[in-house]
């Protein structure tokens, strides 16, 4: 494979490590959404991102890679957004990133969780990533303080999402934006395959956090705010009447259904300004 555009080799000269707090970082972050917005325009926004969507501080050598994996289908609006956003953020955090959009190809019933499945193994694929962010595209983050690292256990990021009030809507909520090392991710078997439409997904989740043996880690809530780009539930992603049974019995499902049954088929992979695009090929529900 040709991965000669991802500048991931050591530095010839001996970078000192960034700071441990990044001194770029500016805390609330006004957020709107300005018509009239282009990916180009966004690109010339970001001069220093590479072909894939990849970043690494010029002047330091980071001390965390992370990988964005935003589940995508029929969102251009929101990711437009999301990009416009989060490539300047993750920047002043000074982290060394990629962002891989894992989009569904088809217009068979939306699989969140899968999608993030996938994420991980394609982006691992890649580089080795010490921590990975699973994000919601249409959720903007509004506190650059939110730093996209991961902690010691598995961390529910999107805390406070104005829609809830910037408060958590209910204590298990894993929903939204999540981060996990490959350890953690591997730990609980990844994420169910399993859960075809809207809902139930995301608890799903969090229970496996806990039947692994971990907890879950949040930021505060004056940090882990998050708007959402105002939307209708989409077509194609109804709401899963079977979410509530399946949730009954994820204590007997998690060790099967995960990471050692995932599959799927890469129909392209595509090195684009912002971002890399996979799109792939889920299959049905069985
Ligand atoms: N997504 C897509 N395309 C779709 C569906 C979902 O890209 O067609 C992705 C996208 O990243 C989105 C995420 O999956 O942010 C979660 O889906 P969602 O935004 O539909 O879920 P959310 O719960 O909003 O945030 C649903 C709004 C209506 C809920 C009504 C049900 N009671
Ligand atoms: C719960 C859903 C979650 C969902 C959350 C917030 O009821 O998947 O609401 O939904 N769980 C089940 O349906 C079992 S929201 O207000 O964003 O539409 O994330």
């Amino acid at each position: 494979t040709n991965l000669s555009h991802l500048i991931f080799v050591q530095n010839k000269e001996d970078m000192p490590y960034c700071p441990k707090t990044s001194p770029l970082t500016v805390g609330p972050i006004h957020v709107s959404f300005p018509s009239g917005l282009t990916l180009a325009q966004v690109a010339r926004k970001n001069p220093m991102v590479v072909r894939g969507g990849h970043y690494r501080p010029p002047d330091c050598e980071a001390r965390h890679r992370t990988a964005i994996v935003i589940p995508h289908r029929n969102r251009e609006h929101h990711l437009k957004f999301l990009l416009y956003y989060l490539h300047p953020f993750l920047q002043r955090q000074q982290l060394s990133y990629s962002i891989y959009v894992i989009h569904q190809a088809g217009n068979y019933t939306f699989n969140r969780a899968k999608l993030m499945n996938v994420g991980f193994r394609e982006a691992m694929r890649e580089a080795d990533w010490d921590c990975l962010f699973f994000h919601d595209v249409d959720l903007i983050p509004e506190n650059d303080r939110n730093t996209y690292t991961c902690d010691q256990y598995p961390k529910h990021a999107a805390v406070a999402m104005d829609k809830f009030g910037y408060k958590l809507p209910y204590n298990m909520y894993f929903g939204g934006v999540s981060a996990l090392t490959p350890l953690h991710y591997l730990k609980m078997n990844g994420f169910p395959n399993n859960y075809w439409g809207w809902g139930g997904e995301d608890d799903d989740i969090g229970i496996r956090v806990s039947l692994a043996g971990m907890v879950i880690t949040r930021p505060s809530l004056n940090v882990g705010r998050y708007k959402m780009i105002k939307h209708k539930l989409d077509e194609g992603n109804e709401v899963n009447p079977k979410r509530f049974n399946m949730l009954a019995k994820t204590k007997q499902t998690w060790k099967l259904d995960g990471m050692n049954s995932l599959e799927y088929e890469v129909l392209s992979r595509e090195y684009l300004p912002l971002y890399t695009n996979i799109t792939v090929n889920i299959g049905i529900e069985e």
